[in-house]
Order: C-alpha cells, then sequence, then structure tokens
C-alpha cells in the first residue's frame, strides 16, 4: 500500500489520495488554503457572508393559525456566529422551529440559537428548520412580497424578501 504513494514523489496528487498514510508529514502541502480565498472579494459585513434564497412565506389555511416561512440561509466560508432572532414583515412575532420524527409523528420545537458552520447552508424547508410566524395582521395576500430579517449574535442583519404563497400541499411537516 505505502509503495503506490511513495513511488511517484512528483505527483502530489498521488500522494494527496494516500492521506491516510501516517508518514506524510514531513512533506509540504501547498494545496491545503485553496479554497478560503477564492471568493475574499468582500466579506466585511454579514451580508457578505450571509444569504437569503428562495424564500416565501406560506399563509395558513385557516386565518389566525401560524404561518410559517421557509428559506435557504447560504453561509459564506468566513462566516461565524448564530442566529438568534428572525423578524418577517407582518407578523407580530416569528420563532426559529425545528420539525422532528418522534414515533411516527412529526412534532416541532422552538430554536432560540441557530450556529452557522461556515461553508455550510442552513435550509429552512418543511421538516427541517422553519420559521413560524404569529399574529399576523392579515394584509397579505398570495403574491405578495414580506421582508425576513435574520438577526445574528453581534447584532448583524441578513434581509431578504420572501414570495408568500397560500397554502401548499406539503404542510406535513406543520401538524401540531
Ligand atoms: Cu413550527
Amino acid at each position: 500500500m505505502r509503495h503506490k504513494c511513495l513511488i511517484v514523489p512528483f505527483a502530489l496528487i498521488a500522494l494527496a489520495g494516500c492521506s491516510s498514510k501516517p508518514d506524510t508529514a514531513p512533506l509540504p502541502t501547498p494545496d491545503t488554503e485553496s479554497s478560503a480565498p477564492t471568493d475574499a472579494a468582500s466579506v466585511a459585513s454579514a451580508a457578505a457572508k450571509l444569504s437569503l434564497a428562495d424564500a416565501t412565506v406560506q399563509l395558513p389555511a385557516v386565518p389566525g393559525r401560524p404561518a410559517v416561512a421557509y428559506f435557504v440561509l447560504t453561509v459564506g466560508p468566513d462566516a461565524s456566529g448564530s442566529l438568534v432572532g428572525v423578524n418577517v414583515g407582518h407578523f407580530a412575532r416569528a420563532e426559529f422551529h425545528q420539525s422532528k420524527m418522534a414515533g411516527g409523528v412529526m412534532t416541532m420545537d422552538p430554536v432560540d440559537q441557530l450556529p452557522l458552520t461556515p461553508g455550510k447552508p442552513i435550509v429552512f424547508a418543511p421538516g427541517n428548520y422553519h420559521v413560524m410566524l404569529f399574529d399576523g395582521d392579515g394584509a397579505l395576500k398570495p403574491g405578495d412580497h414580506t421582508a425576513v430579517t435574520l438577526t445574528l449574535d453581534n447584532g448583524d442583519k441578513v434581509i431578504g424578501s420572501a414570495k408568500v404563497t397560500a397554502t401548499g400541499g406539503d404542510m406535513g411537516g406543520m401538524k401540531m
């Protein structure tokens, strides 16, 4: 096994393929940081590190019930900290929730704080994390847009726009 690596010392790619070997420590590792600087153009603000995509707000089937928001939060390689708050226009209160399967029943729990993992998006989707929206003012109609504001533990904010939809057929994750 060792021979395969050692007979091609000029080929760093081959060496990388043998990285489980413990005796390659003295070799230089020119490639380890290659991913870091690629999109360093502007990462000074939280907005550059985090962005909201595919945001939707699903109105409740029954007025007065909670609505729900889904989106994908893209997390940049330099991001750090945690999400600690969310606000959605036309709703008095919004909470992070996480759906869980327990004994064949989908339940959900409030989540106070969502730690960011650099480079790993957080997906808010049915059966997963979602934002529960309470006390809507009733003004939103399908096709409207409303603002979504996420707050980080350092006070930075990420602002996006969500498209409002009627209750979809995918509310299986929202049974209470
Ligand atoms: Cu919920």
